[in-house]
């Protein structure tokens, strides 16, 4: 056990993910942008967060919104200058809050130096990425793209490059040693530049063992070369000895298509490669196979997903929502009656289990999917992409707009709600990206102002869990618990609590742990202790 002073600073951290160009426009362009995040510092404080996670503020020509880097050390114009960024880091210094950057080193943006000299013909750039002639009349192997197609492209000069995301996105050389010192070079600069740790862009797929043909899958051919692979786990513990057990950093890797046994190998102490990661399993609850096909979604099977989970890892990653999902009042709660209650039970849950939880901006004021009006509001690539690949596969527009808009990334990423007027607070200009019109209800202004809105049960939840030692660093376990409810325990050294989740719009009867209820998402004089109502969350602490 560490004690309190070798204790790991984020081991109790709240994590904020700030998706620049959809939080805070500072300039009137329309795109959230570094001055934006720096005006809601203070915002963040008072919610209570430790940390905030950072999506990527990389020069990037922004085909993927910046997951696409054309310049590891500058900043997008779009989003400020290099200055802008060492304010941000030095302001949220100031009042106790970390920051977290992305790192994508799966990929770069094909328009990134290395790739155009590359392109040029230049042998040294050459070998930084993959370059392969191709196999007979078509491409040098089966693989497929995790964002539909081919995960290759043909270049002028008639071979081809590996990217596994779009084409945009060439993939990296893992195995050539230069790409290993460019990319630590570049971890160094921002830890130097006093950034807290990374959260690491599909880490556990950089390194390719061979390229070649993959078992045929319905998605993804090819992963058994390059999923969680030997050279994998190898280069991420060289990256923790050489350079992050340098500083006190926190590294969470974002590791696609892991099991509970992939993650314990990523993240187990001893093994020092990551943190923490975020798993996937939960999200895919109401999934066939493919996120585009979705099946009605099921609490017990969350409730079973979750505990295998918070058995398996001793500090997982936890989130509902994250800026490649949809919201999860849409995705686990209720979007009608019940969003406010689900909202709060959501948060209840996501900060009650063990781990470090992570909160998406716009998350703790109970924001809903997207209200666009077609594909034609839509912005992102992955949409494009797929939209592409089902034409090809003769899908009618009404059965693609439907797939893609319950779907679609974008959904996540329309402006944070700051108040009810025409720009939501989030801009003066015309906004990259369409405003949703709920508002003119779901806005942090008017939930401020309301003592019992979602944004003050954040609040009060953030504070109740900094304030417990058994959510903090306590035990799990659950306890049975009927059919759409979640009950678990927390238990550290002198505190156990019991943890109630009705995850249904029915009342349910429950049996009854412990003797006093301390926290929820009902109003106390409506607390009965058999039954639980709709969407109810409540702690419940006991005696030991
Ligand atoms: O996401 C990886 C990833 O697997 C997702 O894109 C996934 O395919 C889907 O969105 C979730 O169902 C990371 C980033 O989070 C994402 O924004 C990037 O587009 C992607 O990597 C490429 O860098
Ligand atoms: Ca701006």
């Amino acid at each position: 056990m560490a004690t309190s002073s070798t204790k790991k600073w984020w081991k109790n951290a709240v994590i904020y993910q700030i998706y620049p160009r959809s939080f805070c426009d500072s300039n009137g362009d329309g795109i959230g942008d570094i001055g934006g995040i720096i005006s809601k510092l203070h915002y963040l404080k008072d919610l209570g967060v430790d940390a905030i996670w950072l999506s990527p503020v990389y020069s990037s020509p922004g085909y993927d919104n910046g997951y696409d880097i054309s310049d590891y050390k500058d900043i997008n114009p779009d989003f400020g200058t290099m200055e802008d960024m060492e304010r941000l880091i030095s302001r949220a210094k100031r009042l106790g809050i970390k920051i977290i950057m992305d790192l994508v080193i799966n990929h770069t943006s094909d328009h990134h130096e290395w790739f155009q000299k590359a392109l040029a013909g230049d042998p040294k750039y050459r070998d930084y990425y993959y370059f392969r002639e191709g196999k007979g009349h078509g491409a040098p192997n089966n693989w497929g793209s995790f964002f539909g197609g081919k995960a290759w492209t043909k270049t002028e000069s008639g071979d081809y490059y590996l990217h596994l995301f779009s084409k945009r996105q060439p993939d990296l050389n893992w195995h050539n040693p230069d790409v290993y010192e460019e990319i630590t070079d570049i971890m160094r600069f921002w830890l130097d530049k006093g950034v807290a740790g990374f959260r690491c862009d599909v880490i556990n797929i950089i390194y390719k063992e061979s390229l070649e043909n993959g078992i045929k899958r319905f998605s993804l051919t090819g992963r058994e070369h390059y999923l969680n692979t030997e050279g994998c786990h190898e280069l991420i513990q060289r990256f923790n000895s050489e350079v992050w057990s340098k500083y006190k950093t926190f590294i969470v890797g974002e590791t696609v298509m892991v099991t509970p046994d992939d993650a314990k190998l990523l993240s187990d102490e001893n093994r020092k490669e990551l943190d923490a990661v975020f798993f996937f399993e939960h999200m895919d609850v109401d999934s066939r196979g493919i996120k585009w096909f979705k099946k009605k979604y099921r609490p017990c099977k969350l409730i079973r997903i979750l505990d295998k989970w918070q058995e398996a890892l001793e500090v997982p990653a936890n989130y509902f929502e994250n800026h490649d999902q949809i919201r999860s009042v849409n995705h686990f709660g209720n979007t009608g009656k019940y969003w406010e209650k689900s909202a709060k039970l959501l948060c209840g849950l996501n900060l009650s289990l063990r781990g470090v939880p992570f909160i998406y901006e716009g998350e703790e004021i109970g924001m809903t999917n997207a209200d666009f009006r077609g594909l034609r509001d839509i912005k992102d690539i992955e949409s494009y992409n797929i939209n592409q690949a089902m034409k090809r596969l003769l899908f009618v527009h009404s059965v693609r707009r439907k797939l893609i808009l319950q779907t679609t990334r974008d959904n996540a990423r329309t402006p944070v709600q700051w108040d009810s007027s025409e720009g939501a607070g989030f801009t003066t200009g015309e906004p990259w990206i369409k405003i949703n019109a709920n508002k003119s209800y779901i806005n942090v202004q008017d939930e401020s102002a309301d003592e019992n809105s979602i944004l003050n049960f954040y609040k009060k939840m953030i504070e109740f869990r900094k304030n417990s030692q058994a959510l903090a660093e306590g035990n799990y376990r659950r306890v049975a618990s009927p059919n759409d409810v979640y009950i678990f325990t927390r238990e550290s050294k002198d505190e156990r609590l019991y943890i109630y989740c009705n995850l249904t719009g029915f009342t349910k009867a429950v049996e009854f742990y412990g003797d006093n209820i301390i926290f929820g998402n009902y109003p106390e004089s409506k607390w009965e202790k058999s039954y639980l109502k709709p969407y109810e969350f409540r702690i419940v602490a006991s005696n030991i």
